[in-house]
């Protein structure tokens, strides 16, 4: 059976395509999820779409990636991703290889954007490319992990 990669998203993602289509352009939440499950069935891989508003979700699922022993994490952790401690030492914790992905490129935005946790946690991160950047973020963690590109 492939093995799963779990992508999660946080806070206000649900909004995709529906508010600030300039900013985070004009794809779904659905869209994005369909994406993912492309991106990661081309490297042998399944990909699992999560979305979450509440922190204590999305580090219940960090947990369950990390107990059922998941092949990755692809994380964008929208608004935590510069002020959750918790997250990040969820992800510590599990001991998963974690790409960090971004819509936007946050480092052209807010200063308060800059810092990342997440990033602590992370073998690597990928910001700036739309929702392109999540198949970019499989890719680079299939790479990491050495999966199989399927023709
Ligand atoms: O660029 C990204 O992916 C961000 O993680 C998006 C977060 C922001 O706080 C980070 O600094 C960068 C915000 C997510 C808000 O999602 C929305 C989606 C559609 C419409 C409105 C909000």
């Amino acid at each position: 059976m492939a093995k799963t990669i779990y992508v999660l998203n946080g806070p206000n993602l649900n909004l995709l395509g529906s508010r600030e289509p300039e900013k985070y352009g004009r794809a779904t939440l659905q869209d994005l999820d369909a994406l993912c499950r492309k991106a990661a069935q081309k490297h042998g891989f399944t990909a699992e779409c999560r979305q979450s508003n509440r922190e204590g979700e999305l580090i219940d699922w960090i947990h369950e990636a990390g107990a059922k022993k998941a092949a990755g994490i692809v994380i964008n952790a929208a608004g935590y991703t510069h002020s959750s401690v918790s997250i990040m030492d969820a992800l510590l914790a599990v001991n998963l290889p974690v790409v960090e992905v971004h819509i936007t490129n946050r480092h052209a935005r807010e200063a308060f954007r800059h810092h990342s946790f997440i990033a602590m946690a992370a073998k690597a991160s990928i910001g700036g490319f739309g929702v392109e950047g999540y198949a970019l973020a499989i890719t680079g963690l299939a790479a990491l992990i050495g999966g199989k590109a399927k023709k």
